[in-house]
Order: C-alpha cells, then structure tokens, then sequence
C-alpha cells in the first residue's frame, strides 16, 4: 500500500511526533483525503509509545493550512458534505481528546478549518508572519470544525464574535492578544522555539499530563464545581501510577526522572 500523498510524518529526537500536512500548491487545503490521512497517521502517533508530544505544521513557506478545500467542498453532495464534517470533527475531537500533548506549530495562513484544526490543538505557537482567521461567513457558510465553541473559548465572546462576523484575518500580534496563540516567533525560529517547548513537555510525566489535559478539557465543559471534583479524582488517580512514584522518587534522590507512562 502506499503512504500519504499530503501529509509527512517523523518522530524527531525519539519523542517528538511532527506532521507536516502538505499540499502547498493550495496552501495545504483539507480535502478529504488529507483528513483521512491526518486521521490515520494522527492515530499512529497515539499508538507510539515512544512519542510523547505531537506537533501539528504546514508544508511550504506560505501556509499551515488555508482551509478546507474550497474546491473540492464545493462539489459535495448533503450527504458527503454531511460525511465531510463528521470526519473533520471526529479527527479534531481525538486532536483534542486522544491524550497526549498536542502543539500547533503555526508557520502561515491558518483560515477556517485550518484554525480550527490548531485551536483544537493545546497550544499554538505562530510564526510573526501567519495570519489566522474564520473567513467561512464571506463563503455564506459558518465555522463547522468547532471554531464557533473553541475559539469563544479560546478569546471570550468578543473577540470571537469580531473574528467570526468579519471573517477577517488577523496578525500573529492580534491572535497573541487575544488569546488565541500562546506565543509568536520569528519565522527562522519557529522550530526552534516549537522543538524547546515541545522536548520540555515530553520530559514531564505521561499519564499526569494525559489526566490534567482531561480534567481541564472535562472541566471546561461540566463547569468549576464539577471540575474540582474531577481534578481531585485524577488527582487521586495519578497517585497509584508508577510515574507518581518516580517522579517524587527522582526529586528526593536529586536526579532526573526517567517517566515510562505507566
Ligand atoms: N481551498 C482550495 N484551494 C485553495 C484554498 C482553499 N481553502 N486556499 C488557497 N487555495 C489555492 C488557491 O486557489 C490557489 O490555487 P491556484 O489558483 O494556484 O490553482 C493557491 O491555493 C494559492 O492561493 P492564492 O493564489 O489565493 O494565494 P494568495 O497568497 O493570493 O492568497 C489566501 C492566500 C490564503 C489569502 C487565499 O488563498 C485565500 O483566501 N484562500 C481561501 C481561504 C479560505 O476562505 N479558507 C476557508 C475555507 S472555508 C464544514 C466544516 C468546516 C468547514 C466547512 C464545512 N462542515 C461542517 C461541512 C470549513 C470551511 C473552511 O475552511
């Protein structure tokens, strides 16, 4: 069988998962089969033990990803429309949801469902050149990948409601301020910044990081008082794992703890 047609992927220093979506002849547009394949090999970065963070970017030097393919989404029927956005959502769900640390590496344009796809990501660190928007009301369509609840979440309702009505794009240095990248680099040290945090994440505890991503994500949505309860549950639960044990182990001894994810 072959291997994807618009996707790369690599383990680089033995922990960091990098995709690379790349389809630069239109600035990295989702079509289907990009979706798929992001699917798929998004998957295999969860299944290898070795990769302990995974980093989501954009082939060539203009985009991390314009959109969902104009062209191709235009020809769709209801109900392949309707498979459409079941699959970009399911993938941006498990994106969110699949447990490990996930960073957005954002090196260009990130339009519509290409902002969709790094706000579904934990963190996003923006070359001072990209330009994020959700253009989907100029196309007299709306953000279907769930930008209309993350980036609310992300900015407040309004700078979100500004983004989402004028379908502008806006600066590295706008998204910044509001909220909706953690950080803006120059361009020539985009990996470089992203490789730094990406290798500190993927020395911390595994299982500790995969509880605390749920219990905010969990909490987000269920509200403070129960999400108190689920923090002290995972809390609890970080206490039986073998990390717990190293990790207090590795500070009272004065050495690095070596987490094995368990
Ligand atoms: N789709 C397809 N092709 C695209 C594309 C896109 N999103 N964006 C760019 N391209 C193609 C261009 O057509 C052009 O192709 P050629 O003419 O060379 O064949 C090539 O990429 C280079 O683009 P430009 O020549 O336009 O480059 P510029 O530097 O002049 O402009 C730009 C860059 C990013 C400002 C411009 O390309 C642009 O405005 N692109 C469209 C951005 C956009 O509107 N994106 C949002 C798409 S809507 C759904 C769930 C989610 C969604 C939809 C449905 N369901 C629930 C069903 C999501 C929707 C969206 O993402």
């Amino acid at each position: 069988m072959n291997g994807p047609q618009n996707l790369r992927a690599e383990v680089l220093d033995g922990v960091i998962g990098r995709l690379t979506l790349d389809r630069p002849k239109v600035l990295n547009a989702l079509n289907r089969e990009t979706l798929g394949e992001l699917d798929c090999a998004f998957d295999g970065m969860l299944r290898n033990e070795a990769v302990r963070v995974v980093v989501i970017t954009g082939g060539g030097e203009k985009a991390f990803v314009a959109g969902a393919d104009i062209a191709e989404m235009a020809a769709l029927s209801p109900m392949e429309a309707r498979e459409f956005s079941r699959r970009g959502q399911a993938v941006l769900d498990r994106v969110e949801r699949g447990g490990k640390p996930v960073i957005a590496m954002v090196n260009g344009y990130a339009l519509g469902g290409g902002l969709e796809l790094a706000l579904a990501c934990h963190v996003r660190i923006a070359s001072s050149q990209a330009k994020l928007g959700l253009p989907e009301v100029g196309l007299g369509l709306l953000p279907g990948f769930g930008g209309t609840q993350r980036l609310v979440r992300a900015a407040g309702m309004g700078a979100a409601a500004e983004w989402i009505l004028s379908g502008e794009p806006y600066s590295a240095q706008d998204a910044l301020r509001a909220g909706v990248v953690n950080r803006v680099v120059e361009p020539d040290q985009l990996w470089e910044a992203t490789r730094a945090l990406a290798l500190k994440i993927a020395a911390r505890g595994p299982v500790a990081m995969r509880l605390a991503l749920e219990a905010m994500r969990r909490g987000l949505d269920a509200g403070p008082t129960e999400g108190m309860q689920l923090e002290s549950d995972a809390f609890g639960l970080a206490f039986a794992t073998e990390d717990m044990r190293e990790g207090t182990r590795a500070f009272l001894e004065k050495r690095k703890a070596e987490f094995r994810g368990r």
